[in-house]
């Protein structure tokens, strides 16, 4: 396809669009405005540069797979971004893990972090006008290897991970303040037992006072603000989550946080899509971690699933994009790192424009009246609409391969860079 087919096919895609009164310009004009975060975690297994062989430990998480590449240094990781980013289309942000700290050659305990020790990866943002979001790191460390941190029943050990919250939120507002946008600062605890608690009270009281710590020092939503991620279960924490839905839910609200729905992290026939406008009718903003859940795993590459697409619909039906952070949570070792990102974003990017490009108030108008059938129909016509060829010209516009062309892209960095790591 050169640039002329995917302009000509455009045009048709257009007046397709226009007869059901959608306006194509106007969805891509709103498509353009949506960043999306990078989880940067995807391009190293979650192993973050604290030790020079730093890899996940515990948490509840899992990175499997051993494909070749993986970023072994904050430089790596930010060349390999640097690829993905170019076969995405738009302007996207950065979503950085505590554990991804550069401290030189000395060993900086993760109470002690401070923004200096983010500098490479803030100037980094800066220069390709970026925002970054923000995560402590309460997994792969001695003190987390008992399965408990802020809800830990041992003061010292819960004292370290509250001065963990502390300094990650001061770093989150010192980013957000240098790049000029709110940096989202989530805090996900892997905290739980893999088997029957004789105490699910106790631990939970200990995490909301712990948090209450965290976040006690007020900082201005300019710079910093605060999301608490729930999640049903883990692998080791089958039983007992503490940070459950229903108790971050009550946190989010009694102390204005952001709530952060991921997506896999519910009972697997339980989906996000249908808690959004529950949970935005009682907290002003969320934070999605957008991830597939496969059984037992919450986190594989995101495809454009119908959840996805559901997810995605919500946003633009409820008009919800402006009080919603969306952020990428998936992590897969099995394939080519560079391609897990660029898939699963420009599948995040897809869905929201195929929601965009939904005759949303002809769909709500028949409902209304009652009209189920033609619901039904509708939304099922709609699936065969020309969207490939408004996704293909949003690419070509924003300068990015189109689908069947990116994945050259990669093979040619895999060949040239990536198969060069040992
Ligand atoms: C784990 C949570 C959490 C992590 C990242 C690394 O189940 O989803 O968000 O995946 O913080
Ligand atoms: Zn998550």
């Amino acid at each position: 396809m050169n640039r002329e087919n995917i302009e000509q096919s455009y045009q048709l895609a257009k007046e397709r669009y226009a007869a059901l009164g959608v306006d194509t310009e106007a969805a891509v004009a709103a498509l353009k405005k949506v960043p999306i975060s990078l989880h940067c975690w995807q391009g190293d297994d979650v192993g973050g540069f604290e030790t020079p062989d730093a890899e996940l430990s515990g948490g509840g998480i899992q990175a499997t797979g051993n494909y070749p590449g993986k970023a072994r240094t904050a430089d790596e990781l930010r060349s390999d971004l640097d690829k993905a980013l170019s076969l995405i289309p738009g302007d996207h942000r950065l979503n950085l893990h505590a554990i991804y700290a550069e401290t030189g050659d000395k060993r900086v305990e993760r109470d002690a972090l401070e923004p200096e020790h983010y500098s490479s990866w803030i100037d980094w943002a800066k220069s390709n006008g970026m925002g970054m979001d923000f995560n402590p790191s309460y997994f792969s460390h001695p003190k987390a290897d008992d399965g408990f941190t802020l809800s830990s029943a041992d003061d010292g050990i819960r004292k370290f991970w509250i001065d963990h919250g502390k300094a990650c939120r001061k770093i989150g507002a010192f980013m957000g303040e240098v790049l000029g946008s709110p940096c989202v600062t989530n805090v996900w605890i892997p905290d739980g037992y893999k088997d029957i608690p004789a105490d699910r009270k106790a631990p939970r009281e200990r995490l909301k006072a712990a948090l209450d710590e965290v976040f006690a020092e007020p900082l201005d939503p300019k710079h910093n603000l605060d999301a608490v991620e729930c999640k049903l279960f883990g692998i080791g924490s089958e039983s007992y989550v503490v940070g459950s839905h229903e108790f971050y839910m009550g946190y989010a609200i009694a102390n204005n946080k952001l709530l952060c729905l991921d997506s896999g992290h519910f009972h697997p026939t339980e989906v996000i899509s249908d808690k959004i406008s529950s949970v935005l009718t009682y907290v002003d903003e969320i934070l999605l971690h957008v991830s597939r859940g496969v059984r037992w795993d919450s986190d594989h590459v995101v495809t454009l699933s119908d959840e996805l697409q559901a997810i995605a619909q919500e946003l633009v039906r409820g008009d919800y994009l402006g009080r919603t952070h969306i952020g990428l949570d998936f992590f897969d070792a099995s394939i080519n790192r560079v391609a897990a990102w660029t898939i699963g974003t420009r599948n995040m990017i897809k869905a929201l424009l195929l929601a965009m490009l939904e005759p949303t108030a002809q769909l709500q108008k028949v409902e209304l009246e009652g009209d189920v059938t033609s619901r039904l129909a509708m939304m099922e016509d709609i699936k065969s609409m020309p969207f490939g060829a408004v996704w293909d010209h949003y690419c070509e516009s924003k300068g990015v391969p189109v689908d069947g062309k990116w994945l050259l892209e990669v093979k040619k960095y895999e060949e040239g860079v990536l198969s060069k790591r040992g």
